[in-house]
Parts: C-alpha cells; sequence; structure tokens
C-alpha cells in the first residue's frame, strides 16, 4: 500500500470512470502526463456482461464474466497500447479488480462471447464449489451486514460469490492479476473487498510478482463487524469517512471542524489511507450517497482542500453526466452502446464547466483549479500543516510548513484578513487565479489577504510574482 510506488512523494490518482482505453492513452501523453498525475484508475478491463439487456449500464462493469481482456473500453491490444503510452508520459494504469465474485447468477453471454449459468463461467470457473453458498435466508443473498460470515460469503446482491477461501480461486484471481503487471499495470483497486476475508485477499496478493500499488475497497460507516483496519496488514484501504466529513462541513459551513481531518479516532493512517472527495458509486446514490460532486456548490472548494491537506492518497473523480442513477457513459444504443469517444474526429471533448444537462463527458480532472491544485500538492511534498487560523466557521487558512499557504472561504462576503503565512517575505501569485490575486508577505510572515467568496487563496513559496 505504499502510495510512493506510483512514481512521486505525493501521487495523485484520477479515475476515468468508463473512458475508453484509446482515449485514456491520449489523455496520458495530452493531459494527465504534463498535469504530473500519477495514475489512471480505469474501469474493469475485462470481460462482463452484455450490454444489450441492461440498456448499456455502467455496472455491467462490476458483473464478470471471464478474464478476457475485452470489455467496453476497448480490446486486449488498445489496453496493452494504453499501459504503454501511458507509462511513456508517466501515468500508472491501476486496474480496478472486481475479484469478489462473477455475474448476477443466471444465464447468458458475456461481451466477448463466453457463455455463463449459475456458478459456471466458460472454462474459467466450472464446478460449484468454486463458489460460496453461504447457507443463509434460503436464497444466499447478504441481508444482516452485522453478520460477518454472510457478508464475506453469501452473495452481494445477487452476485455469484467466489469461494477467495479456496486454493484453486485464489490461484485462478492471482492469474488474471499477475498478467496484468506483466503487460505493466501499476496497481489495483479491489473491488469490493469488505466482502472478502482479508486473509483471502492478502493470500491472493502474496501470489503475485512486482510490487504493485495497491488499495482495498472497504466502506465501514464504523458501526459494522468488519472494520477497515483488518486489512492494513494487506495494503492500503479507503477512508469513506473523508468525504462524508468533508461533505458535511462544507454543507454545514463549518469548515472549521476540518482542522483535525484525518486524526479521527479509529481513522487510517495517512499513508495507509485512499481518499476522495467522491467516487464512481456514491456520485450517484449507489451505496448511499453524502457526498459531494461535480454539480453540486462548492464541490471546487472540497476539491481544494482534499488536495491542499497533507492526509490519504487523493483520487479525483473524472465523470460523465447522467439524469439516472444507473446510465452508462455517452454512447451510441443503437451500435450496441458503443462508448463515444472523448478524443478524435467523432470525439466529444469535455464539457464546458457548468454544462450539466448534456449528457457527455465532465472531466473534472483538466479543470485548471484541479490542474494548480495537483500542482501544488506535489509541491508541498511532506509538509505539515502549520499556522492554523480561522475567522468564525466558514473561514479558515493554514499553513504547509514554510512552502505554501492556502485561505478558504466559503462565507457570502469577501473575506479580508491579516493572516500568518509562514512564507518568507514577497510577493506571490494566487495559484487559482493566474495571479489576477496577489498576496504580500512580510518580514514576519504576515500577509493581507483578500479571499473572494466561495472560493481560495493558494500560494507557493517557489512562485512569487
Ligand atoms: C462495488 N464495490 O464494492 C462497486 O464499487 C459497485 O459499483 C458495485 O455495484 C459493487 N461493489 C459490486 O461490484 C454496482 C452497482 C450495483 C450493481 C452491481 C453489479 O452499484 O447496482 O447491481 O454493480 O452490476 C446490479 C443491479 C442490482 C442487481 C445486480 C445483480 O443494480 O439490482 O441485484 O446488478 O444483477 C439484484
Ligand atoms: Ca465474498
Amino acid at each position: 500500500g505504499d502510495p510512493t510506488r506510483l512514481g512521486s512523494e505525493s501521487p495523485v490518482i484520477v479515475h476515468l470512470f468508463e473512458w475508453r482505453w484509446d482515449d485514456i492513452a491520449t489523455e496520458c501523453e495530452t493531459h494527465l502526463g504534463p498535469a504530473g498525475i500519477d495514475a489512471v484508475q480505469v474501469s474493469p478491463p475485462n470481460e462482463h456482461i452484455a450490454l444489450d439487456g441492461v440498456d448499456g449500464a455502467w455496472w455491467a462493469r462490476y458483473q464478470p464474466v471471464s478474464y478476457a481482456l475485452t470489455s467496453r473500453s476497448g480490446d486486449r491490444a488498445a489496453f496493452q497500447q494504453m499501459i504503454e503510452r501511458c507509462e511513456a508520459a508517466g501515468v500508472g494504469i491501476v486496474v480496478d479488480a472486481v475479484i469478489n465474485h462473477m455475474a448476477g447468477i443466471g444465464e447468458g453471454v458475456g461481451i466477448a462471447g463466453t457463455p455463463y449459468t449459475p456458478f459456471h463461467y466458460g472454462d474459467l470457473y466450472t464446478r460449484d464449489e468454486d463458489f460460496n453458498h453461504c447457507g443463509r435466508h434460503e436464497d444466499d443473498q447478504i441481508r444482516d451486514y452485522q453478520d460477518r460470515h454472510e457478508v464475506q460469503h453469501c452473495h452481494l446482491l445477487g452476485l455469484a460469490d467466489l469461494a477467495t477461501g479456496t486454493e484453486s480461486v485464489r490461484e485462478r484471481i492471482a492469474d488474471y492479476l499477475q498478467g496484468l503487471l506483466e503487460m505493466g499495470v501499476a496497481g489495483f483497486r479491489i473491488d469490493a473487498a469488505k466482502h472478502m476475508p482479508a486473509e483471502d485477499i492478502g493470500a491472493i496478493l502474496e501470489r503475485l510478482e512486482g510490487n504493485p500499488y495497491v488499495f482495498q475497497e472497504v466502506i465501514d460507516p464504523g458501526n459494522e463487524p468488519i472494520e477497515a483496519g483488518e486489512y492494513l496488514t494487506n495494503a492500503a484501504v479507503t477512508e469513506f469517512g473523508y468525504s462524508h466529513h468533508l461533505a458535511t462541513a462544507i454543507q454545514s459551513g463549518d469548515l472549521a471542524s476540518l482542522e483535525t481531518l484525518g486524526q479521527e479516532k479509529g481513522w487510517l493512517k495517512s499513508d495507509s489511507a485512499l481518499v476522495f472527495v467522491d467516487n464512481h458509486d456514491k456520485q450517484r446514490g449507489h451505496v448511499g450517497g453524502g457526498v459531494l460532486m461535480h454539480r453540486d456548490d462548492h464541490y471546487r472548494l472540497a476539491l481544494t482542500f482534499m488536495l491542499a491537506w497533507p492526509y490519504g492518497t487523493p483520487k479525483l473523480m473524472s465523470s460523465f453526466t447522467f439524469d439516472d442513477g444507473n446510465q452508462g457513459p455517452p454512447s451510441v444504443a443503437e451500435e450496441g452502446w458503443r462508448t463515444l469517444p472523448v478524443h478524435g474526429e467523432d470525439g466529444l471533448g469535455c464539457l464546458d464547466q457548468g454544462e450539466v444537462d448534456t449528457r457527455g463527458w465532465v472531466c473534472e480532472h483538466r479543470w485548471p483549479l484541479v490542474t494548480a491544485m495537483v500542482d501544488f500538492r506535489q509541491a508541498m511534498g511532506d509538509a505539515p500543516v502549520a499556522h492554523w487560523q480561522q475567522a468564525g466557521a466558514s473561514r479558515i487558512a493554514f499553513a504547509r510548513g514554510g512552502r505554501g499557504f492556502v485561505a478558504l472561504n466559503l462565507s457570502d462576503e469577501t473575506w479580508q484578513a491579516e493572516l500568518v503565512t509562514g512564507l518568507p517575505a514577497g510577493e506571490y501569485c494566487n495559484l487559482l487565479d493566474d495571479c489576477v490575486t496577489r498576496v504580500s508577505v512580510d518580514d514576519d510572515g504576515w500577509a493581507e489577504a483578500e479571499v473572494a467568496r466561495d472560493s481560495a487563496v493558494v500560494l507557493n513559496a517557489e512562485r512569487p510574482v
């Protein structure tokens, strides 16, 4: 779970949700590499259920049919090329590994033509013993999240639960992941990790050769028997508390409550935590909502805070617009739900900021604010928070060692204040408005700052006017 494996001291990951492999390759060269983004989380690359039966829903990708690398995002050759082009641009590929389960129990044919029936998937998993049959509720479905056995051994949402406790299943999963490592992927997101005993994940990861960055998706609401901390011996873990805490602070106008974000009791240590403002599930209310996303007020302020605050490895969401929570990416239904590209001749490009009613690619990762803050985060390295200041609940400021300074104003009026920046004397540019705002720091590190409403002033010691 060591984030520096992604190639920098404070790496930033972006999730290009449902993007095509050839688009990602181009994006690595044209935007991600130049912006200093370290890695891309890609949608599951393996064969999933057919799109027709589910009207092109995005969640088809979470119903594996085989480990063949054919998916809505492209084929194996395109996947390999993407890895190579991104690597050349300094960007690693983090694969979303759906290994807890296969498709929903039923029959059909996968997107690459692999047939399946209940508990039989092509020639990959062919025996009932390859699946857990938990013996609860007659239908073996998960209902009671207070019951550890049930959560880990029954079927999640009707999805055939793999017997990850058995040697043969572990071996098949490890072969899949090892194949990806050999193609050059940099890491894995372990999907539905809470639904597998930590020991099973550990046994699979132990078989891998290479040194991937791994984070496990464990939704720990703080009141269930399975806790995020159990998974730390394997690799990093998602800290869902972060998104909720940040959303609550911002929605209630209480930025001051962020002073100790990350130090809460029971939270993961910074290096072991994967954090985000929103993810693909939460932004559309799957597994509960309670987070901020691109259409929400103050989303930019949330991103600014996350990238300025030295806790966890941040993951940015790069979305497509939707008007119902099942809808897949921009696509052509008549052509087998072909995903419309971002780049190239029939490429849609990215929507303009605020254009939320058009179907298209949002590309939050390209927003100038995001680019500036990614640069800031990397320049700050491990510089600790210093000089915490607040004026009421909705206006805060803090320094990052002597390297940087941030002031955030969530109130309805401009915030004019004398603040300690911790920076050497000089005149600095606000990184968020192309130096339209300038701040003079005196010999004692103090500055008279003017922070517009619903925005921030961000200074980097290395970026004087
Ligand atoms: C995850 N992490 O633990 C993913 O982040 C999440 O997106 C996945 O659910 C889930 N776990 C399983 O990998 C999504 C989506 C579900 C969808 C499943 C499977 O949020 O709504 O379930 O993928 O495609 C769908 C239907 C559901 C049905 C199920 C099985 O929405 O009603 O359950 O398929 O047919 C009967
Ligand atoms: Ca399981």
